[in-house]
């Protein structure tokens, strides 16, 4: 065979063997065979130099046809492979968009947050700044400077947390947080004290050992009962719905003089008489009165000079009537069957 013919048949075999490369890996195998260091098309180029002067120009002229030839239909298989690599690798990978997505749930307020946040949303309507305090109070502070005496029954190991350092407890009430204000500022004061409270009760449908308080303080020149049963009022109408009455009952609590229990309409029955108010038709939401004088003297201020009313409110009682929950515990319990309904 002539090395012409041979030319022409490794040119042949190229081909084929290319076109019949099925993925890339066999193309580069082919592209050796041929192309490569000992390849068969290498072989008759390095054997050039053998051959006579005369037949050189046009060995090396067909040889080097063969070589660009060759190295064309390569370059065209592999695009072909490449492309159909591609393809298979879209499909494998395709992504349904239209599925539904992974979504992470979306938490809120626990009930008693929301109902602070409205009652304290209402009290900044009507002017009052928010106060701050220690959740561990002095003796001093939770009862002496709210005229509560040494032998008041509220003072008892009973009903009230103490630590073991001598005239350090839990407060029972947010009042000492306003107390502290009193101490510092000089009338007019208008505050709510929203917090936690600690009594030493055994946990029932109607009481906890921790629960949240509310209290509300006004102090300037002229406070009359008048303006807190106007306040109250505004109040209950804004956080019970605008048909509510409210009624004020004479009650007892140290740190106020007159006192009053507070009461509002039936939420249920408007003051007919259901099953939610007993029969009633009223439902108590809080207490309050006027200042007593010697909690205002306590502090440093003239009773001759200024006046106040107070009130306290629970504000798991409130969310109770509210949202008409029968047990207390149910609120601490992170139950979220129970959470997510508010
Ligand atoms: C209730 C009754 C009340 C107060 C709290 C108060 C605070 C100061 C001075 C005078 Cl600094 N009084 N607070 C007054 C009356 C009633 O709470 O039943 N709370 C749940």
């Amino acid at each position: 065979m002539s090395i012409l013919d041979k030319l022409e048949k490794i040119n042949k075999e190229g081909q084929k063997e290319i076109f019949d490369a099925s993925s890339l890996e066999e193309l580069e195998s082919a592209r050796v065979s041929f192309l490569g260091k000992k390849g068969k098309l290498t072989a008759v180029l390095k054997s050039l130099g053998d051959l006579s002067p005369n037949e050189r120009p046009a060995v090396g002229k067909k040889a080097n046809e063969v070589r660009q030839f060759i190295e064309s239909v390569i370059s065209k298989r592999r695009k072909e492979l490449e492309s159909e690599a591609l393809g298979r690798k879209l499909e494998e990978e395709v992504v349904d968009i239209t599925l539904p997505g992974k979504r992470s749930p979306v938490g809120k307020r626990h009930l008693i947050t929301q109902i602070i946040n409205e009652i304290t949303d209402i009290f900044i309507g009507l002017g009052y700044r928010v106060a701050k305090g220690p959740e561990v109070e002095t003796e001093y502070y939770n009862f002496d400077a709210l005229n509560t005496p040494a032998d008041h029954p509220a003072r008892s190991l009973m009903d009230t947390l103490y630590t073991q350092k001598d005239g350090v407890l839990l407060r029972t009430h947010t009042s000492p947080v306003q107390v502290r204000v009193m101490e510092k500022t000089l009338p007019p004061v208008y505050i709510i004290a929203p917090g936690r409270a600690y009594r030493r009760d055994v946990p029932d449908p109607t009481h906890s050992p921790m629960f949240h308080q509310v209290e509300g303080l006004a102090v300037d020149k002229n406070i009359t009962f008048g303006d807190l049963k106007g306040t109250l009022e505004v109040f209950a109408k804004q956080m019970f719905g605008a048909d509510r009455k409210v009624r004020l009952r004479p009650h007892f609590f140290p740190f106020t003089e007159p006192s009053a229990e507070v009461d509002v309409s039936c939420i249920m029955c408007d003051g007919k008489g259901c099953r939610v108010c007993s029969g009633v038709g009223w439902l108590e939401i809080l207490g309050a009165g006027m200042v007593d004088p010697n909690v205002l003297s306590g502090v440093g201020y003239d009773p001759e000079e200024v006046s106040g009313f107070a009130f306290g409110m629970g504000v798991e009682r409130i969310a109770m009537l509210k949202y008409r929950v029968n047990d207390i515990r149910l609120f601490y319990e992170n139950d979220l069957r129970f959470l997510e309904q508010f």
